[in-house]
């Protein structure tokens, strides 16, 4: 440390002051005041200062949130007072009953409330020491929680210094914003992984990663609504406190309101009833404080919860139906999903007959059997879900289910990859499931397009023996195919047979999406073909090498290399090859017209589908990303933007029209052949 040049070590402390900065503006603030480029420039001095001098590394160095960590484990540390939980309340009256319970409590006529939304997420507590961020905690059991530290300065919007070097403990929530939400499911649907129920599963299910990377590439957010012992800080109100708290550096949720009474909590409440579906985060209710922090006192707390704040929930759309049965479906991954099969219930606009039980705990915990009454709802929109079971309606013939012991399908042994993970899953790498859903992953329109292998032909295949790896259908004969039963004609015939000899001809990166590695969809399946050419290099590639290519990180790299490493997979590879399939990049020279631009879009377009946009930037060699960065070069704006356009705009990224990206595309295109493409 001595020999470390004094003007080194203050211009280490300059660079991390000016860039926590700049996070303030940009995550908490969304009002950045400097472009990408400069961010990134102080980031980079900062990074090579600290690899020429290593000692100068601290805990809560900015660089901290972006370097990737895999923990053994985490601990678990006593919290320094209970995080309890909340009351719910759910009507009008029960509101005014809990406001009748304070003021008689209280001996007032009147209190004073904040009403914060309720964010649904997962509730976490940060401690600063001297201003730096020095632990994180989970609301564990209550009085102890697991140490998150690592994961939560993978979150921008949490400080690591605060803008005062003050002791304090503040405790508010984690989410996961309703757009990123989306983007992970559907991720996770391509990839055969379970889906996240709703965002504040997902939320928990990210906070509790052991490898940071992928906190780190979930893009979570923050809000925070609770400082501990603020008289240290001579606050005296809970709405001082969130403008406080604001200031120290937190995000702080923009739509609390301060009201005067019980009257304007159930304005606020009924305003936001009609209004929550337009925010960029699920919330499911109001929280209700009394504002007056010596008057929260004087109420205090019961074991559970404070008798001065309480939850006031949303009413959701929920309805009874009976569970017919319980099944279980297995996926390409192998992933056992209880499934309930309802008597058919009208919800939401649709008719509901199935809803996911998600995994085995969850029945267990729910104490859900067949023949049950129970309440069902769609969570954030998408897979109605088992609520809880009306007990009441128990006739003593509901039938528990036994966590299966082996495979529903092929018998085989069922097990969980590691403790942490949930999903039950058949461990048998021959499972007729997993190969049935690996030929419908396969034959997608994303992957190898063969709209003849459907559901119902690749159930026959697989059941009869002709197809037992993903490479026998390139071999399958007619002859072959006439022996699969009635339904199956030879127009059907000769029409799958031509397909498949067509599908030879997709590129390589379909037939990547194709193999449905665990970990590897769409996009970085066009990031591997794009940068390695031919499978045979992926194939031999280390994970090191993958590593180095943009947008792989060291978890996919390992899933690639697990996937390769597996003898089965050289056999297929080498089975394919000898099928004709592509296995490696065209030389050819296609339309090059958009070569070296990156577009992002935004919003919704009049005349593509995202995807469309996005193969026909790709086929002319484009290039298009989730998000606005400096290295954009166009963002296509349609119908309802969203935060892109903002970003856009601040950092001069130009922003163009469906129209005028196609009147791009014309004005580039050089031969009047491609011209009339157009
Ligand atoms: N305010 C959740 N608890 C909350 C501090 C108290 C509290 C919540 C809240 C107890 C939200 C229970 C778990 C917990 C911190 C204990 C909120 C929200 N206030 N706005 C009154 O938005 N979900 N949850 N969290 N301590």
């Amino acid at each position: 440390m001595s020999n470390i040049p004094e003007e080194v070590k203050k211009r280490v402390e300059e660079l991390r002051e000016q860039i926590e900065y700049h996070n303030y503006r940009y995550y908490v603030l969304a009002d950045p005041v400097i472009s990408d480029e400069e961010y990134d420039r102080l980031m980079k001095e900062l990074i090579d200062l600290e690899k020429t001098y290593p000692e100068l590394v601290t805990p809560d160095s900015p660089t901290q949130r972006i370097g990737d960590k895999v923990l053994d484990e985490f601990r678990t540390v006593q919290h320094s007072e209970p995080m309890l939980s909340l009351d719910n309340t759910y009507d009008e009256t029960q509101i005014r009953e809990f406001d009748d319970r304070v003021k008689r409590a209280l001996e007032l006529q009147v209190v004073e409330y904040v009403a914060e939304l309720k964010i649904d997420g997962v509730s976490v507590a940060l401690r600063y020491e001297k201003g730096k961020f020095v632990l994180g905690l989970t609301r564990g059991d209550g009085t102890r929680g697991e140490d998150i530290t690592e994961n939560l300065k993978r979150v921008h919007s949490i400080p690591l210094r605060l803008r005062e070097p003050i002791d304090i403990e503040v405790r508010g929530e984690i989410y996961m914003p309703v757009q990123e939400f989306e983007r992970l499911n559907n991720e996770r649907l391509d990839l055969g992984e379970p889906l996240f129920a709703n965002p504040r599963n997902a939320t928990a299910g990210t906070i509790r990663q052991l490898d940071t990377s992928v906190t780190r590439r979930r893009h979570l957010d923050s809000f925070i609504y609770y400082v501990l012992n603020p008289e240290k800080y001579n606050l005296k109100t809970q709405w001082d406190a969130l403008n406080w708290l604001k200031n120290l550096g937190f995000k702080v949720n923009p739509d609390s309101k301060l009201c005067k009474n019980i009257d304007q909590v159930i304005e606020y409440w009924s305003e936001w009833t009609h209004r929550k579906d337009d925010l960029s985060y699920w919330v499911d209710g109001v929280v209700v404080k009394v504002n007056q922090f010596e008057l929260q006192r004087m109420l205090g707390t019961t074991a559970k919860a404070p008798r001065w704040a309480i939850a006031f929930k949303f009413p959701s759309q929920k309805v009874e139906t009976k569970i017919l049965d319980i099944t279980v479906q297995v996926g390409r991954t192998g992933v056992l999903t209880p499934v309930a099969e309802l008597e058919p219930v009208q919800l939401a606009g649709t008719v509901v007959k199935r809803a996911s039980l998600h995994n085995f705990d969850y029945i267990e915990e729910k104490d859900i059997r067949i023949g049950d009454w129970v309440y069902i709802e769609k969570a954030g929109g998408i897979i109605p879900q088992v609520l809880y079971v009306d007990t009441n309606k128990r006739t003593g013939q509901e039938k528990k289910i036994k966590i299966p012991e082996s495979c529903p399908i092929c018998s085989g042994k069922v097990g969980k990859l590691n403790s942490d993970d949930v999903a039950l899953r058949c461990l048998n790498p021959h499972c007729p499931a997993k190969l049935k859903r690996s030929l419908e992953t396969f034959a997608a329109r994303n992957a190898l397009d063969i709209k003849g292998l459907g559901e119902k032909i690749i159930e026959r295949l697989v059941d009869s023996g002709l197809v037992k790896d993903l490479a026998d259908i390139f071999y399958l004969t007619p002859f072959e195919l006439t022996q699969l039963g009635s339904g199956i004609g030879h127009k059907t015939i000769a029409n799958l047979l031509s397909q498949i000899e067509q599908s030879k001809n997709a590129p390589l990166h379909k037939v990547i999406t194709g193999l449905g590695i665990p970990m590897v969809g769409e996009k970085t399946a066009r990031i591997l073909s794009e940068n390695m050419r031919s499978i045979e290099k992926i194939m031999n590639a280390t994970v090191d090498e993958l590593t180095q290519i943009p947008g792989i990180g060291p978890e996919v790299a390992r899933s690639i290399r697990e996937y390769f490493d597996d003898d089965k997979t050289k056999e297929l590879i080498k089975k394919l090859q000898k099928a004709g399939l592509r296995l490696q990049e065209d030389q050819r020279q296609h339309e090059q017209v958009l070569a070296g631009l990156t577009f992002a879009i935004t919003g919704v377009l009049k005349n593509f589908s995202r995807n469309q946009i996005e193969n026909l930037i790709h086929s002319l060699s484009g290039k298009v990303t989730d998000s606005v960065t400096k290295n954009t070069d166009y963002l296509i704006v349609g119908e309802n933007p969203g935060s892109k356009l903002d970003k856009a705009k601040s950092i001069g990224i130009k922003i163009i029209t469906e129209s005028e990206f196609l009147e791009l595309i014309k004005f580039k295109a050089k031969s009047p052949q491609q011209q009339k493409l157009f």
